[in-house]
């Protein structure tokens, strides 16, 4: 189907709900068309090339255009497109890919649980804590600790870990024995403290919950390692290491969710490995594929792995599509590529510290008020005042009208509130690099323009 721009945007608007999408206001400029990609550019309709300073939704990881993946899927579809692994069956690409996750992934994980999506993963890490707590005896650890604007996904379990005022709203949330503690998000709710002093004392609050809930009632605490969709935030160096102690003198469970934060995003395998955390659950997702077919997992540590083999009988969970032999043969094929063509180490030791480098220059705008990032991830707080950091007002409009006018200038960078988040695919070369800090530099210029006017 090969229409006009103006002819899509009729049926969209007809026919198609969109994923967190305020319709009246996207129909009043219609949706912008995304029709092909290649490297780390967009192409709409119009025939407007973008810079993709977001991989997709974070996970276009091995970039847009390659054919072998496209060859992979050809290839299984031909041979076995659909079957499953219920009842006692697996094909080859399950097999496959499971073992190469427990190899990419630390000692300890030996075992993965596969889903379609980081949700799913979410949902199986609430279902599967809940079980192994059964399996050892102690049916009454039910209680997931969580964090304020944490993303976990959109189902009811994956909207209930995540820390969203306005999802929770929406739907009833959160269901019951899902609770929430502070975020370490220093620049807009570290006050007078230092990061490291912030970072240690929002840490602290999972031990105080753990102690008000009662330790025998609390299954697992979930985070991601580097909060995504709550604005790319990178926690005080205090903060982990005290999490991890928390967890260490009492049992529950540690998850966490690397569904943006793994497959070399950070520059390591996962951030878990960043920041020494030894995960007992590990959701995975996006970067799993490179986004080029739905699938997700939970990794499994050994431990849990045993008891739930040898204790649990029959797991009741599981869904149709998971372990997709098609995605699993492209999963496969995307870590081998990942792995092989050296794309992690190379952020590691070359473009990310670039990136960060060249990323933390646009501190001197005049709109910036902090900058972040890690790896392949970056944030800055546009502000109307620096040395008070107040927002303009109305708060969270800043962000949006940055976020349009970059698009219009050739460059996806995404908004949370009066943040500018980047998150590129993981091959962009320092020359791309280069483009995307001028046309978020502009992108800022014009942002500044607008607001002064
Ligand atoms: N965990 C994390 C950490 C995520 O970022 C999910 C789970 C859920 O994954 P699925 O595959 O079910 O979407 C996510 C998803 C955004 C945005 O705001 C972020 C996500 C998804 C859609 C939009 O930029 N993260």
């Amino acid at each position: 189907m090969t229409l006009t721009t103006a002819e899509y945007q009729a049926l969209d608007h007809a026919h198609f709900l969109h994923p967190f999408t305020d319709h009246k206001r996207m129909h009043e400029s219609g949706a912008r068309i995304i029709e092909r990609a290649e490297g780390v550019y967009l192409w709409d309709t119009d025939g407007h090339q973008l810079m993709d300073g977001m991989a997709g939704l974070w996970c276009v990881n091995v970039g847009y255009g390659r054919k072998d993946l496209a060859e992979v899927a050809r290839k299984q579809i031909e041979q076995l497109p659909y079957y499953n692994s219920f009842f006692q069956t697996a094909h080859p690409p399950v097999i496959d890919l499971s073992t190469l996750l427990s190899e990419v992934t630390q000692d300890h994980l030996t075992h993965v649980f596969l889903t379609n999506s980081g949700s799913e993963s979410n949902d199986t890490v609430v279902r599967m804590a809940r079980y192994f707590w059964q399996c050892m005896g102690h049916p009454e650890k039910q209680v997931i600790i969580s964090r304020r604007n944490a993303y976990h996904g959109s189902t009811i379990a994956g909207a209930s870990l995540s820390g969203m005022q306005a999802m929770h709203e929406q739907g009833g949330l959160p269901i019951p024995d899902i609770v929430h503690i502070g975020q370490p998000f220093w620049y807009r709710e570290g006050g007078d403290l230092t990061p490291e002093e912030f970072g240690k004392k929002v840490a602290g609050e999972l031990e105080q919950k753990i102690e008000e809930l009662g330790e025998h009632r609390v299954a697992a605490f979930i985070a991601e390692p580097i909060q995504g969709a709550g604005g790319v935030i990178v926690p005080p160096e205090t903060y982990w290491p005290e999490i991890s102690a928390i967890c260490q003198r009492h049992q529950i469970l540690l998850v966490a969710d690397e569904v943006i934060c793994g497959f070399g995003r950070t520059g390591e395998w996962f951030a878990s490995d960043y920041y020494g955390l030894k995960p007992d659950l590990m959701p995975i997702a996006k970067g799993l594929s490179s986004g080029y077919l739905p699938i997700g997992g939970v990794m499994v540590s050994e431990h849990i792995a045993r008891v739930i083999i040898e204790e649990g009988g029959e797991f009741t969970h599981g869904m149709t599509y998971a372990g997709h032999p098609a995605a699993c043969a492209v999963a496969a094929a995307n870590i081998r590529i990942l792995r092989d063509e050296g794309i992690i180490d190379r952020v590691r030791t070359e473009t990310g510290p670039y990136l960060q480098q060249r990323w933390a220059e646009l501190a001197d705008h005049p709109l910036v008020g902090e900058v972040r990032g890690l790896g392949f991830l970056g944030a800055l707080e546009i502000v109307a005042d620096k040395d008070t950091r107040a927002q303009f007002e109305p708060s969270g409009t800043t962000g949006p009208l940055c976020r349009d006018i970059a698009a219009n200038l050739g460059l996806v960078m995404r908004a949370v509130g009066d943040s500018m988040i980047i998150s590129p695919p993981l091959i962009m070369s320092k020359e791309e690099i280069d483009e995307l800090v001028e046309l978020a530099g502009k992108a800022l210029d014009k942002t500044l323009d607008q607001v002064q006017a």
